[in-house]
């Protein structure tokens, strides 16, 4: 694929307990034109959360934030596609549910997301992020 960027896509721990939905959003996924490049199925571990988002540490959400990422299995893509850190963040919507919802209500935020934290998906937000991501969660990979 030429031209083609990679992102880190986390399908959060609500969407993989649902077997309907998870069919779902791999469906739009693939429809999207991404190609699922690596994918792991797998319980993030609180380390592993704590540094992920350790941006947000000291948030009002941060806690909630890193027990809900570590309650169930995720699974974790590196996707694939021309522009994909920001055509990936498009298709996912708002962070914020509520105006996923309003906003762009086709978007999987606004399709599945159920609250500011269980907001569906995750998704790199810079090319720095991405390969740090990456890095992260498929060091084999990388
Ligand atoms: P992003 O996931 O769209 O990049 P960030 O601001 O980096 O958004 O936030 C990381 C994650 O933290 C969000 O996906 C969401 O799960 C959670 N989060 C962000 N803001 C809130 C909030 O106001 N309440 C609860 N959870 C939040």
């Amino acid at each position: 694929m030429s031209n083609a960027q990679q992102t880190l896509a986390i399908l959060k721990p609500h969407i993989v307990k649902n077997p309907f939905s998870l069919n779902q959003v791999k469906n739009i996924i693939l429809k999207s034109n991404f190609e699922i490049v690596c994918l792991k199925r797998k319980i993030i571990s609180i380390k592993e959360a704590e540094s992920f988002y350790s941006e947000h540490k000291g948030q009002f959400f941060y806690n909630r934030l890193v027990s809900f990422m570590t309650s169930g299995p995720s699974e974790l893509m590196v996707l694939a596609r021309e522009n994909a850190i920001q055509e990936w963040r498009l298709l996912m919507g708002p962070t914020k549910v509520f105006r996923a919802q309003f906003e762009n209500p086709c978007s999987l935020r606004g399709q599945f997301g159920l609250s500011d934290t269980r907001n569906a998906t995750h998704g790199s937000d810079s090319p720095e992020s991405a390969v740090k991501e990456i890095q992260l969660f498929f060091p084999e990979f990388s």
